[in-house]
């Protein structure tokens, strides 16, 4: 109930419904609206209520469960929606779940011990960031899981432009950047048996309102709120993320492939046509970045002229 009014309100937030109205469509009565009302007053929805009018959402930043029931109704690909204020990290909790759970999306508003790749630390302060998993079962093989990442990184880039006027540019294989700067960190893991994936799961950390970074990522990361001055929605975000990863999702499974989003992947690219170092444990060479591939592959060209296809996870790479 509490999602079909929240559903309704973001909505019509433009103009005031009044709660004769919302009674209406919810067939329930006006005292029962007023207390679903003062309860997404409580997970901090600013909602104003004005005699004669009604109530009109201002829509801030708040996200709830309520908010995520209102997104997975437009989607068939998720059927289940989990919003947690605190949890370690949204990919370990899908990953030690998924035996009870088909698709599912969860989302936390802090995570106390996120994870970027290689046990690296994602941090992930409260109320400020997008911090969400999926669990998907795609029927691919193992080696497709990797392609999944750019097709959220592509589905977050487009996101982000739909809601603001600012260009995101794709640091292969799981970066967002605004500018140099990091603003959105992707982290797939999976479940497989050597022909088929069992389950995939998507971790996407976007950097929203944060205006101010701890020291260890201050050089280093940046949000939405520090490139534009406003405070954005993440609501707004996660639901143009949802439709655009949606479509994407459904083009690749055809496919199989990037096909359809290998030349945004390249145009966005920050390595192509670039010099970069190449770091393969404790070895590191320079090559040129040439093209990725409609499988996600970075082809270099060596200092030699020969090309090397570098595959997801094989490497880190840094612009020289
Ligand atoms: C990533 O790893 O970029 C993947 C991050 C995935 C985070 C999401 S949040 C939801 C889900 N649940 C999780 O537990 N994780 C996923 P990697 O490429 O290894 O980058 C990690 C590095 O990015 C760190 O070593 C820091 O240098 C930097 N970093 C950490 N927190 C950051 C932040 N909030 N913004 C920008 N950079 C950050």
């Amino acid at each position: 109930m509490k999602s079909k009014i929240l559903g309704y309100l973001l909505e019509h937030r433009d103009s005031y419904t009044t709660g004769q109205e919302l009674s209406a469509i919810c067939e329930v009565s006006r005292q029962s609206i007023h207390k679903h009302i003062n309860s997404l007053k409580e997970e901090g929805y600013d909602i104003s209520s004005v005699h004669r009018k009604g109530y009109k959402l201002t829509v801030g930043s708040t996200i709830s469960q309520a908010a995520l029931e209102v997104l997975i109704e437009e989607h068939d690909f998720i059927k289940k929606a989990l919003f947690f204020e605190s949890i370690p990290s949204t990919n370990s909790y899908l990953k030690a779940n998924s035996d009870q759970m088909d698709t599912a999306i969860v989302v936390a508003n802090e995570q106390t011990a996120g994870r970027g790749r290689l046990g690296r630390t994602w941090v992930s302060t409260p109320g400020v960031g997008l911090w969400q998993s999926i669990l998907l079962r795609p029927s691919i093989r193992p080696a497709g899981a990797s392609m999944l990442t750019q097709v959220a990184a592509v589905a977050m880039l487009e996101a982000i432009e739909e809601v603001l006027a600012l260009k995101v540019k794709i640091k292969w294989p799981n970066d967002l950047l605004i500018g140099e700067k990091k603003v959105c960190g992707i982290l797939t893991e999976m479940s497989a048996e050597l022909s088929a994936v069992q389950y995939v799961v998507i971790g996407i950390g976007l950097n929203v309102n944060q205006e101010t970074f701890a020291d260890e990522i201050s050089a280093i990361a940046t949000s939405l709120r520090i490139e534009t001055g406003i405070e954005v929605s993440r609501f707004d975000l996660l639901r143009a993320f949802l439709n655009r990863f949606e479509a994407h999702y459904a083009q690749f499974l055809k496919d199989l492939s990037l096909k359809s989003v290998v030349k945004l992947i390249n145009e966005r690219s920050v390595l192509v046509s670039r010099e970069i170092n190449v770091i393969l444990g404790e070895f590191t060479r320079t090559a040129l970045a040439k093209e990725i591939n409609e499988f996600g592959e970075l082809i270099i060209t060596e200092n030699d002229g020969t090309e090397t296809t570098l595959y997801y996870g094989e490497v880190s790479v840094r612009i020289k």
